[in-house]
Order: structure tokens, then sequence, then C-alpha cells
């Protein structure tokens, strides 16, 4: 069904375009002169977003309570070009008590619509894994898909668990570029049927507020209008933990504890 409401509106739109072309130059009337001078400076002012100085930054480090199990190395013996590395298992990447890996985004209630970069999100397949293993994307945002190395690569990928399209990526093949990756709140997933334990997870977002945590546990989500927010993390493995968060101009911290 998304597919086809999608499509049906894509159609709408191209029915709707040469309308517009062909309704042009009937029009009788002239089109009002555009004002030269804005009305007053105070209009000038409220058209323009906020100075970056006005707008919020939320930074935090998402940590990892109790001992951490020692990560598995994954057994890549099934392809002998993938064998040649070793790989620890990428399920739950903690180092010093800090997670890796957490998408921490806020959850709704961010003002007006926001569009979503033309630069893709580059995720490549280097040494036999997707690289990054967690990313954030926008509705709409293309991402590409890189095989960087001597081997086939099969990338399945799926929308909340979801078959969405399923290509076989050779050694030197043309990116994979998909703009259509899902809506808002669903998670975008790489697999490869060639190697089982390749693995990416993209959330998708309708603005532009969100950020993975680094090796250090650490995020920073940046140029939000003041307000208040819920901010959600959320671990593949751990799920989803949230909170309220007044956000003010300047540096607001928020720190999350896992599991
Ligand atoms: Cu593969």
């Amino acid at each position: 069904m998304k597919r086809a409401t999608i499509l049906s509106l894509a159609a709408c739109a191209l029915v709707a375009a040469p309308l517009a072309i062909l309704a042009a130059p009937t029009a009788k009337t002239p089109p009002a002169k555009p004002a030269t001078q804005p009305a007053t400076k105070a209009a000038t002012k409220a058209a323009r977003p906020p100075a970056p100085s006005s707008t919020g930054t939320i930074s935090g480090v998402v940590s990892y309570q109790g001992k951490a199990p020692t990560p598995s190395t994954v057994s890549m013996a099934s392809d002998p070009l993938c064998a040649k590395s070793k790989l620890p298992s990428e399920e739950l990447v903690v180092a010093d008590g800090k997670l890796r890996d957490v998408h921490v985004r806020i959850k709704a209630g961010t003002a007006g619509k926001h569009k979503a970069p033309t630069s893709p999100l580059v995720i490549a397949q280097e040494g036999c894994r997707y690289s990054p293993h967690v990313a954030g994307a926008m509705v709409g945002q293309p991402i590409a898909i890189r095989n960087e190395d001597a081997t086939m690569h099969n990338v399945h990928a799926y929308v909340d668990g979801e078959t969405w399209f399923n290509r076989s990526q050779p050694k030197g093949a043309a990116e994979i570029r998909e703009t259509d990756t899902g809506e808002a709140g669903e998670v975008f997933e790489l697999k490869c049927n060639v190697h089982s334990w390749m693995r990416a997870l993209v959330p998708i977002s309708d603005h532009p507020f969100f950020a993975v945590s680094d090796s250090k546990g650490a995020f920073t989500i940046e140029k939000l209008p003041p307000g208040t927010y819920t901010l959600e993390a959320w671990h593949a493995k751990l799920g989803l933990k949230s909170m309220k968060i007044v956000v003010k101009a300047g540096t607001n911290k928020a720190d999350f504890q896992f599991p």
C-alpha cells in the first residue's frame, strides 16, 4: 500500500504540472508586482531563519552500565576473501563503559517542514562489513551503497523488516542508489545474502535533528529551535529510551544509560 500511495501521488504531480503550464498564458490579469521594499524592518527579521546563536545544541554521552559481554568474533570462513581479516561482532559495541551505535533523535514536535539533503548517505561495504553499521537519514535523502571489496556482495534491503529490494553488487560494480527508503519512524536495513553477518541500520526521520553515538558514546544534535522536546535513544539490540528535554539557546546536556 505504501508504494501504491507514493506512486499515485507522483502521478498526480505529473498530471498537475502540464495543466499549470497550459493555464499560465490564458490568465488575463497581470500578476501583481512584487513589493520591492519589505513593509517593515520587523517583517524582514521575522522572515529570516533564526541566527545560529539563537539555536540549541544537544550533546551527550551514552553509557553502558554493568559489565558488557565480550564481543564474539564473526566467522567469515565462508568467503576466503573476507576471512583475511578478523571482525568482532558489532551487535553491542562498548568501550570503557560507553556505547556506540545508538541513534538519538528528537521524537516529534520540530517546527516546520525540513528538506532532505540531496547529498547521499554513503554506506560502504569494506572488509566484508557495512560501514557505518548504524547511521541516520532523512525521508527522501538518497542512500548510496558501494562495494569497496574484491568480492561479490548481495545488497538485501528491508524497511521495517519487509524486503525493499535485493540486488547483487559484484566487485567493481556501480553504487546502488535509492531515494525511497521508507517513512519517518521506519528503519531502513541492509543485509547481505552472501555474508550472513553483514548488517547496517538506518532509522529514517522527517527532520535533521538526529545523531549516532560514536566509539566514545558521544553524540551531538545541532541547530534546534529552543523548546521542549522528547529525545529518543535507540539501540538495535537494547531497545528504546526516551526523555523530555528543554532546549535553550547554546549547549544542552542529555546523557543516556543502557541497558
Ligand atoms: Cu556481502
